[in-house]
């Protein structure tokens, strides 16, 4: 299928017109090679989200794919003006397409679902309540207790394992996760606002929950099934691309440490 060109404001990225009224919850839906899979994620995204009766936008940031989403997304637009595509062109970058998609938006709550139906659209109303009832994140877990990851070969589990134990110095005590590398979930924009984030990596929500001002997370249990079409992206860049990122963040949390406790033996009443 040959892809239709978006319209300007689409790849420039220009908010739509203020007529609608801000958009209460952004999801971001990231795509690179996700033809297959769109319209039903999108069908089952808003299927969820539609009971709740919220003003909402789901932003497809695709990474000009050119496999005819754009044509597709382009089509359900025409007729659901909540649903928006944005193609980056000459970029790559899970992190950076979401982003993107969020710098684009003027919702106060900002949120991520992958697009190959590995995250259960029907969890949305459960992260929504947990927004309501005023926490800054909720996720959802493949790691709280009821949650899964079905048919994971023992070695990709152990290596899913090990990534996420290494997170555990990093995370603050009061909000310690057990799934801190979920692809899943929503976030209040305040608590991100100049928190900077890395493009490239795979891992948006580990950095939010160390750099950002997080004060209280929810963890949805969920069982992560197997994609629906096409093949994942993740690779041995990603891998690498994660344990930089991770020792970024071992710096960036060492030396705040290092003038937290500068600033205490420098107050009169240490002294
Ligand atoms: N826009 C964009 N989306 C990406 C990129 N890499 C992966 N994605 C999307 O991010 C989601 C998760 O990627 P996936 O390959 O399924 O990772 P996995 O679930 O860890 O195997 C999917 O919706 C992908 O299409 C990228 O570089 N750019
Ligand atoms: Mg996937």
């Amino acid at each position: 299928m040959e892809q239709r060109s978006p319209s300007a404001s689409d790849i420039e990225g220009v908010p739509r017109p203020a007529a609608r009224g801000p958009a209460k919850l952004a999801l971001v839906v990231p795509t690179l090679h996700e033809v297959a899979n769109i319209e039903r994620v999108l069908q089952r995204i808003r299927s969820s989200l539609d009971p709740l009766g919220i003003p909402y936008e789901l932003i497809v940031v695709d990474d000009d794919s050119r496999d005819g989403i754009a044509d597709v997304v382009q089509k359900i637009s025409d007729s659901d003006p909540r649903v928006r595509l944005l193609v980056r062109r000459n970029a790559r970058g899970l992190g950076g397409a979401v982003v993107h998609g969020w710098e684009r938006s003027e919702a106060k709550i900002l949120g991520v679902i992958d697009a190959d139906l590995q995250h259960p659209p029907e969890l949305l109303p459960q992260l929504w309540k947990a927004m309501e009832s005023g926490v800054d994140v909720a996720l959802a877990s493949r790691y709280a207790e009821h949650g899964s990851l079905r048919n994971w070969h023992p070695a990709r589990y152990g290596l899913s394992r090990l990534a996420i134990w290494l997170t555990f110095p990093l995370q603050k005590p009061a909000i310690h996760v057990q799934d801190p590398m979920s692809g899943f979930f929503l976030v209040r924009r305040a608590c991100i606002r100049n928190v900077h984030m890395e493009t490239q990596g795979f891992k948006i929500l580990l950095e939010i929950l160390v750099r950002g001002n997080i004060q209280s997370v929810t963890e949805v249990p969920f069982s992560f099934g197997p994609r629906e079409a096409g093949s994942s992206k993740a690779g041995i860049k990603e891998g690498l691309d994660y344990l930089s990122l991770l020792g970024r963040l071992y710096r960036a949390i060492g030396l705040r440490r290092r003038s937290t406790r500068k600033t205490r033996s420098n107050t009169p009443e240490s002294r």
